[in-house]
């Protein structure tokens, strides 16, 4: 058996570079989390938090009534903001499953929207070129087993046999998927129990070029940092998820006035290119489907930042320096450095530690070069204009060709000693 999991785990890593290049270059996706729970618009945990009877939640699944094809909008504004991809919900805590399953009949199909929320998701992704994820909660409120399961041999092995059938349906039923992302994978405490290895194979063997993340006990292809936009170790994949409103991922309409800016999401986005991650940036639509009103602005102005600015963001970074200036962070492509300044400075920028000779300093969107003056340890942008040309979200990217890649010593301190 750990011979099993060891040759897995090195055939799945073998196969890493490949099938997660589209991945890393394309930085940016959205999640979206929609279910039961968008009807109460008080959190995606209400069922747990509040303590609310099984059979009363249920209930919500017949007054459930998405319009038509939401989706589209998702899927439109997704593409729009400069994302590449996408993750939706096909079963949260709550266990309600938006797709059209033999596991179940506590599903989309069966109950309330009578129709398959999954299939409709797919088709939109498709329609907006946009790769496809699916979300996958192990935890299950509402399966009889779903928490017994930790206890009771009987009980463990129906809700595996439901687990692995509903994660097979997903893998064979809806053509291509790009990613699995699973979740909470309480209360089962290893992955024998869950039988993890046997279940990634399968979904695996159904679509090769899947990337799964490492929400199922087994590491796999990528972490998940959440809340907050953290790098994991050097050569692993991780993407941050995060929302909209630091709270629910769920709709959530008094939510809305902890809102994100443009200017927040770029921050994320900087973080994320920095250190070879991606974001994951959720929106909870609301009960029919609706695009949440605080993500609409906010997106619509990174995808026009992205047209002019995309060069820092997609395609093969790599770990950038820190701590060159105050005035901003840096990504970093071989020998360019893109410096995206969010704290406007003024005519001159100085910038310290870089000690490889520059080239070119230019303006990213635009490309109107800089002045430059380079001394041992500093860097000294010139004749810049008195306020940050960046109108959209006062992000200017600076790019600076040198001619090697560049070597950095941090701080003054590297000086003295
Ligand atoms: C989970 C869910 O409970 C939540 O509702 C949402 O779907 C989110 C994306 O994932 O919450 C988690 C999962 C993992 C951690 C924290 C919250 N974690 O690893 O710190």
């Amino acid at each position: 058996m750990a011979d099993e999991k060891t040759k897995y785990l090195a055939e799945v890593a073998r196969s890493r570079p490949r099938r997660m290049k589209w991945w890393h270059d394309s930085r940016f996706g959205m999640f979206v989390h929609w279910g039961l729970y968008s009807q109460l618009g008080r959190h995606e945990w209400a069922m747990h938090l509040e303590c609310i009877e099984k059979d009363d939640y249920a209930k919500l699944a017949d007054t459930w009534r998405p319009k038509r094809r939401p989706m589209r909008d998702w899927a439109r504004l997704a593409k729009k903001a400069g994302m590449k991809y996408m993750v939706m919900t096909t079963k949260h805590h709550e266990g309600f499953c938006l797709w059209d399953t033999k596991q179940t009949d506590f599903n989309a199909v069966r109950r309330g929207p009578k129709r398959d929320l999954v299939r409709e998701y797919v088709e939109a992704c498709r329609e907006f070129g946009l790769k496809i994820g699916f979300y996958y909660s192990l935890m299950d409120w509402h399966h009889p087993d779903g928490a017994i399961c930790a206890k009771d041999e009987a009980a463990r092995r129906r809700f595996v046999d439901f687990t692995h059938g509903c994660v097979r349906e997903l893998m064979s039923n809806y053509g291509r998927i790009d990613i699995l992302w699973y979740d909470v994978s309480w209360p089962l405490k290893t992955p024998e129990q869950w039988e993890s290895l046997k279940m990634n194979k399968m979904a695996r063997s159904l679509q090769p070029h899947i990337i799964i993340n490492d929400r199922s006990q087994l590491d796999e292809d990528f972490s998940t940092p959440e809340g907050e936009v953290k790098a994991a170790a050097e050569g692993r994949g991780w993407e941050a998820c995060m929302t909209f409103n630091d709270t629910s991922w769920g709709y959530m309409p008094s939510a809305a006035s902890d809102g994100v800016s443009a200017r927040d999401i770029l921050k994320m986005l900087r973080t994320a290119a920095g250190s070879q991650g991606n974001l994951l940036l959720n929106i909870g639509p609301t009960p029919d489907g609706s695009v949440p009103s605080e993500a609409v602005e906010p997106l619509t102005t990174v995808g026009k930042w992205l047209q002019t600015n995309g060069e820092a963001v997609y395609g093969r970074v790599d770990r950038c320096a820190l701590g060159c200036s105050a005035c901003g962070q840096c990504s970093q492509k071989s020998k360019t450095v893109y410096f995206w300044c969010r704290n406007w400075p003024g005519t001159e920028l100085p910038l310290g530690g870089y000690v490889t000779k520059l080239e070119k300093a230019s303006f990213l969107a635009g490309g109107n070069p800089i002045k430059f003056e380079q001394s041992k340890y500093r860097l000294i942008l010139k004749g810049l204009p008195r306020t940050s040309p960046d109108k959209l979200a006062g992000v200017t990217v600076i790019k600076l060709e040198f001619k090697a890649k560049p070597k950095f010593v941090g701080g003054a301190t590297t000086m003295v000693i």
